[in-house]
Formats: C-alpha cells, structure tokens, sequence
C-alpha cells in the first residue's frame, strides 16, 4: 500500500517558505494515501507557474505542459486510460486566463478528471502580476494604480454551466483540503476545487491571517442543491467546503459508452468496442 512517503520525491523544493503550496502538497499526498491509489495508478497535470512546480514533488506520474492547457492533456490520458486516476493542478492564472476556454470546456464536457486550482489571486511565477481571480482596485506590477476589472468568480461559473462537483477549501486548512480532496476524487465528472492559497511574497491582501479571519466553512448546505450552491458562491462571505456534488448527471465516459454511431455498412457500432479496439 501507497504511504505518504512514497509519494514524497528527492527533489529540491524551491517554493518560498511559508508557500500555501506546501499545505495543498501534503493534503494531496494524504488525500491520494488515504483513497489506495498506488502510484502508477495516479497522473498529476500541471501547467506552468509556482504551482505547476508541485509535478517535482510528487511520486506519481506527472506531466507539466504548457501554461493554461493541462485541462486537455488531462482529458486526452482519461479518455486513452480510463482506468487512470487524472488530477490537474493548476494555478489561477493557468486556469481563468489563459485556459478559462478549457475550463469551462471540461466542465461543459463533465470528464472525469479533477481540477485543483491553487488561487493564490495573482501570477506569482511571473512575480506578481494580477490575474482574472485578482480583485478589482489590486495593485500589483501589472496594475500599478490598481485593477479595474472585478474578479471572475469561478465558482459561480462552474456552477451555471452544469458543473457536477464545485467545491472551495483552503491551504491552511489540512483536514478540511483532504476531505474536499478525496470527495473530488470519488466523484464521477469533472470535480472542480479552488483552494485559497497564501502567496508570502507577492499577495499582501489575501495574505495568510486574511484568510484564517475570513473563510467559513459551509453548514446545513444540500450539496445537491444547485440554486442553493449559487447564492453561497454569489455572496461576499469566502465560504468553504463543497458546495455542489451531484452525479445526476452523467459523466464524459458514461455518455461515451453508451453512443452508436452507423458504420459504412450501416451496421451500429458501439463507441465502447472501438475504443476498446484501439487500446
Ligand atoms: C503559453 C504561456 N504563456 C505565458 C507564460 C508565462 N507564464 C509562466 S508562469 C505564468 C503565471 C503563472 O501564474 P499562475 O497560473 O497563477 O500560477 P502561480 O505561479 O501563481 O502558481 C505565466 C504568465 C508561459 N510560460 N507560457
Ligand atoms: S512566489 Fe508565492 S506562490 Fe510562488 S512559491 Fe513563493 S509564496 Fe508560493
């Protein structure tokens, strides 16, 4: 059996000290032990940022593409190894700016694949430029004089477009990461997490104690409710834990197997047999 040792790799971590990366690094670890997935059974994909670094310390197979596409390439190994447990870590700049289009695509698709997005409201790799998740009046060095946009709000995207898992959580918050964490994973669709990470460096405002002060954690909430999940992602109260998980409707894979298309001798073929054909 997998343990959290196994999952550690010898490589030199460069994050800042006090990173909210290293909180949702040992949660993954704990969530990835506590489900029984052995390693080879686990595909991490990453884009490119201070979060995509986390493809360096985890001992599974990893694959950090480019910046705002790992939701593709997560998909494309789903669909090529079904059996294949396929997580995507991602930065809030990866996922709402340059890959917002895949985002939403891979919910819009419901792939069964989990999204973990590590929020920390700004491009940090690039040191500190704002971001779509950045708040409207932030001053950073891309917005000198502060932005002028408001923050997308990702949840409350995920959620009009039929998202089937939508949940938050928080870097700091252990128990609560790796119980969103292995809910995420067992839920059949896109399972979507945003977790709030601290950046020490370049995030002054949604700093650590920020954060500590202000989440809440979501009680007496129907995860099954989606007018319900809306109004607590549309309020300005930073509620945490899973707002939406409903297996209604069906994921990517069930709908594949169950297509028939005609072939040129106008016989049905089944989708699941020519997959299964290729493999
Ligand atoms: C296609 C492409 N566009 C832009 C970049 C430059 N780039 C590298 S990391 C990064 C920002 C990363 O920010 P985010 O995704 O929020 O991750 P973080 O570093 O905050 O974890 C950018 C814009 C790139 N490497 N490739
Ligand atoms: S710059 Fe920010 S996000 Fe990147 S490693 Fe340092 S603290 Fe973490």
């Amino acid at each position: 059996m997998t343990t959290v040792q196994d999952l550690k790799t010898p490589a030199t971590n460069t994050w800042c000290p006090g990173c909210g990366n290293f909180g949702i690094l040992v949660a993954l670890q704990q969530a990835i032990v506590e489900m029984g997935w052995e390693q080879h059974e686990v595909l991490i994909v990453a884009g490119i940022g201070c979060s995509g670094h986390i493809c360096n310390y985890v001992n599974t197979y990893v694959f950090e593409g480019l910046h705002g596409r790992p939701v593709p390439v997560a998909i494309g190994a789903k669909l090529a190894n079904p059996n294949l447990h396929v997580i995507v870590m991602a930065g809030d700049g990866d996922t709402y700016g340059e890959g917002l289009n895949h985002f939403i695509n891979g919910i819009r698709g419901n792939h069964d694949v989990t999204m973990i997005v590590h929020n920390n409201g700004l491009y940090a790799l690039t040191t500190g430029q704002s971001s779509p998740a950045s708040d409207k009046g932030f001053k950073s060095p891309s917005t000198p004089a502060g932005l002028i946009e408001p923050a997308l709000n990702p949840l409350a995207l995920a959620l009009t477009q039929n998202g089937s898992f939508v949940a938050r959580t928080a870097a700091f918050d252990m128990k609560q990461q790796k119980e969103v964490f292995m809910q995420a994973f067992k839920h059949k669709g896109f399972s979507f997490v945003e977790v709030m990470q601290h950046c020490v460096t370049f995030n002054h405002v949604k700093s650590l104690a920020f954060l500590r002060e202000h989440v809440k954690p979501i009680t007496g909430h129907d995860v099954k409710n989606r007018a319900a999940a809306l109004q607590l992602a549309l309020s300005h109260e930073l509620y945490t834990g899973v707002f939406l998980d409903d297996e209604r409707r069906k994921s990517y894979s069930e709908e594949i197997g169950s297509l028939v298309v005609a072939g040129p001798t106008s016989e049905p073929i089944q989708i699941s047999d020519l997959m299964d054909s290729m493999k």
